[in-house]
């Protein structure tokens, strides 16, 4: 045979195996991605939890058909800011967005960007609380900064547009539109991201009606007197019963506040209520009017023979029968999503995750809002299904935080992931194929003076203890035995009993900012860019 002839046999060969092997071997499917992320969505409101609150079966029926995690944290406990990590997978003080007022910068890499580049449709739908236009998305349908429960405005692809109707009920019609008109053959990742049940809690109707009605206990730490801890937890303006608005909060009318006499600590939440209220048409006004007005009127009766323990009950209730009731409309909504994979036959390849951008306190040191570093609001829930991998029943028990979510995500994919993502892949300790993992976590909080005058601090948990720092206006630390002292009442910083724990903590926390690259560099240059802000706007 010729030279010619076998190289030419040959070339011949090398392409029929080369066919036959892409036949054989077609890629494996990657799995589709849905993360659902609720705002302020505390743990305590989740049955799978904890069923003293609420019962919330289609939130619960993805961690025991999947994965519940004990130890999911953020790494800064504020709307904006936790979205950042989400997506880029790094620290406030490395993505730059490290409150809710200075600037998210989109140009920087994310792992919706990454996935989208190797193939992956990609959709957020709902709120994003980042400035500018999203970037990483194939279609995006957001709502304008924190968005309205009634009649919200939505920016779809960049046009914006009013949609009649409740915001949760809404998302979740946007987001089943896109999955159904997607192009089936590639995978996708939606980011659907629900409002509710973020502060002024303005249920829907069918909801108010129903949770009016119920009674709610208080927690053990309702009456906290904050004697315990430093001054960061007594400065805190988060208190049910005297920081909340009367109006936009507790939705008394602003003409039985007058008769009353009752005045809002700011004007913003007479005006909150008037503008979200205000959004209604005739017959979602009458329909609340129906409910909230004898509520109003019942309250103007009792109010003058009321103690200020029954005031501050009062008003523990109102706060849960409102959020709790929102919160009954994000569980309907996860349960229309289960049941689209379901008819639909995605369940099986569909990593599913339900997770908030933060906990929140229910009471809990009296408070509401977030912020602080103190379990309820660091903590967030976090569960999550995909049948291929993850066994029915699974109990995760190591510290997650959501800087995890971005290279998990990525591992899932099959996408490189980048160097310089901080997080790590959590799919091997879910999966039960490994459970090294860390054992120490690291946190950052900046937004101050601010809103709820929750100081700048930063700190470090291990499995035990956490120690914290407040800085700017003070110097303070914090240090708990969380097994000891599991609500976080008994601050144990310079108690002799604890003097190796303190030593040793500090000795993590070290490690920890210099192996994440933070110093009290950052914490200057974000406080001046900070105040810089403020100012401009005031
Ligand atoms: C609003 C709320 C605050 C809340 C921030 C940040 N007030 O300002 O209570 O802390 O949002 O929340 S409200 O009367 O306008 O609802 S975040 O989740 O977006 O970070
Ligand atoms: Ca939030």
């Amino acid at each position: 045979m010729s030279n010619h002839l076998t190289h030419a046999l040959a070339l011949l060969t090398v392409g029929a195996a080369a066919t036959a092997c892409t036949q054989k071997a077609p890629k494996p499917q990657r799995p589709n991605i849905i993360y659902i992320m609720s705002d302020d969505h505390a743990y305590q409101a989740i049955s799978a939890y904890d069923s003293t609150l609420i019962k919330t079966p289609n939130i619960d029926r993805i961690g025991h058909e999947g994965a519940i995690f004990s130890h999911a944290f953020v790494t800064n406990s504020l709307c904006a800011p936790s979205r950042a990590v989400m997506l880029t997978g790094k620290h406030s003080f490395i993505n730059g967005k490290v409150d809710n007022v200075q600037r998210f910068n989109w140009d920087q890499e994310s792992f919706p960007k990454l996935l989208r580049q190797s193939g992956y449709q990609t959709a957020l739908v709902g709120k994003i609380h980042l400035d500018g236009t999203p970037q990483g998305f194939d279609y995006s349908a957001v709502l304008p900064g924190q968005g309205h429960y009634y009649n919200p405005d939505f920016i779809i692809n960049g046009k914006e547009e009013r949609i009649p109707g409740y915001v949760t009920k809404i998302t979740t019609r946007l987001a089943l539109d896109w999955l159904k008109k997607r192009d089936t053959n590639k995978p996708f990742c939606l980011l659907f991201h629900e409002k509710a049940p973020h502060r002024e809690w303005m249920p829907e109707e069918k909801y108010y009606k129903e949770y009016t009605k119920k009674e709610f206990p208080e927690p053990a730490t309702y009456h906290d007197d904050y004697s315990g801890r430093g001054t960061a937890a007594h400065a805190a303006e988060m208190r049910v019963y005297r920081d909340q608005n009367w109006s936009g909060d507790d939705k008394l009318y602003p003409d039985v506040m007058d008769k009353l006499g009752l005045k809002d600590p700011t004007t913003w939440g007479r005006n909150a209520f008037k503008h979200n209220v205000g959004r209604m048409d005739s017959t979602q006004k009458a329909a609340w009017d129906s409910v909230y007005k004898p509520m109003n009127e019942a309250f103007e009766k009792a109010y003058p023979n009321m103690s200020e323990q029954q005031l501050a009950h009062w008003r523990y209730e109102r706060y849960m029968q409102d959020y709790l009731a929102c919160v009954a409309s994000v569980d309907d909504a996860v349960g229309e999503l289960l049941d689209y994979l379901d008819k639909s036959g995605l369940a099986e390849n569909t990593i599913v995750v339900y997770t908030s951008d933060q906990g929140m306190y229910l009471g809990e040191h009296g408070w509401f809002d977030k912020r602080f570093m103190y379990e309820e609001s660091f903590r967030t829930p976090l569960l999550m299904r995909y049948p291929k991998e993850i066994k029915p029943g699974t109990q995760i028990d190591q510290l997650v935080q959501n800087l995890d979510f971005a290279p998990t995500f990525l591992d899932y994919a099959g996408v490189k992931i980048p160097k310089d993502m901080q997080g790590m892949s959590f799919r091997k300790l879910v999966d039960g194929q490994s459970s090294e993992w860390r054992d120490a976590i690291y946190y950052t909080y900046y937004e101050y003076p601010s809103i709820h005058m929750v100081k700048r601090h930063y700190g470090v948990r291990t499995n035990r203890y956490k120690l914290m720092h407040f800085y700017y206006d003070i110097d303070e630390w914090e240090l708990y035995d969380l097994e000891k002292d599991p609500h976080e009442m008994h601050n144990v910083y310079n108690d002799p009993a604890y003097a190796d724990v303190q030593k040793m903590m500090h000795d993590r926390l070290t490690e920890l900012r210099q192996k994440y690259g933070d110093s009290d560099k950052f914490n200057k240059q974000y406080l001046d860019a900070y105040l810089e802000a403020v100012n401009k706007h005031e």
